[in-house]
């Protein structure tokens, strides 16, 4: 085979990995909707803990079915550790790191950002189907990294924050009447 035949070769098969390259990232932004987080904003990284909205973590919910989770990352936990919603509601993370970069990555799901130190990350999500998902920081972040972890719990569609039969108002055990011993003997 003359060089230039084997050149001609390299070149397209260089060219249709390039298209391939290309389609896969086009497919990743457009058809999988993957994108990085919005560029809110900047705070000093020593005030986060008294500048709004950081001074307030938590679960909020902002709308008919919008949900707002004010998050916190430092060494070596996240603030608040377990964030709770329902399935199909549009859920805004805002979210930005204490002391070090840390990672905010909810398994099985598209959410996935960095935390770094006085920089507001904000991204959207709506989790479609109810579950648990861990919480997990991936970027490495000292000795007690592998501990810090949360959860996500979706709940089904028609929860609220406020509905009394939501399952974590239930008891996991039983009451057990007073004047019970352990072996089931009522008092004498
Ligand atoms: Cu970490």
């Amino acid at each position: 085979m003359s060089a230039e035949k084997l050149e001609k070769i390299f070149l397209s098969l260089t060219i249709f990995m390039l298209i391939v390259f290309l389609g896969a990232l086009f497919w990743a932004s457009f058809g999988l909707g993957m994108h990085l987080p919005d560029r809110v904003g900047q705070i000093d990284p020593t005030q986060v803990r008294t500048t709004a909205p950081f001074d307030n973590p938590g679960v909020f919910r902002v709308g008919e079915n919008e949900y707002e989770v004010v998050a916190l990352g430092f060494a070596w936990a996240f603030q608040p550790r377990e964030i709770r919603v329902p399935a199909g509601a549009k859920v805004t993370f805002i979210a930005t790191a204490l002391d070090v970069i840390h990672g905010f990555h909810v398994e099985g799901t598209k959410v996935n950002f960095m935390m770094i130190p006085g920089q507001i990350a904000r991204v959207e999500a709506v989790f479609a189907r109810p579950g648990e998902h861990l919480l997990i920081c991936h970027e490495y972040c000292g000795a007690g990294h592998h501990l810090m972890y949360g959860t996500v719990i979706v709940e089904e569609a028609d929860w609220t924050p406020e509905d009394p039969d939501a399952p974590d108002e239930e008891p996991d055990t039983p009451p057990v009447a007073p004047d019970a011993t352990p072996d089931g003997e009522v008092g004498a």
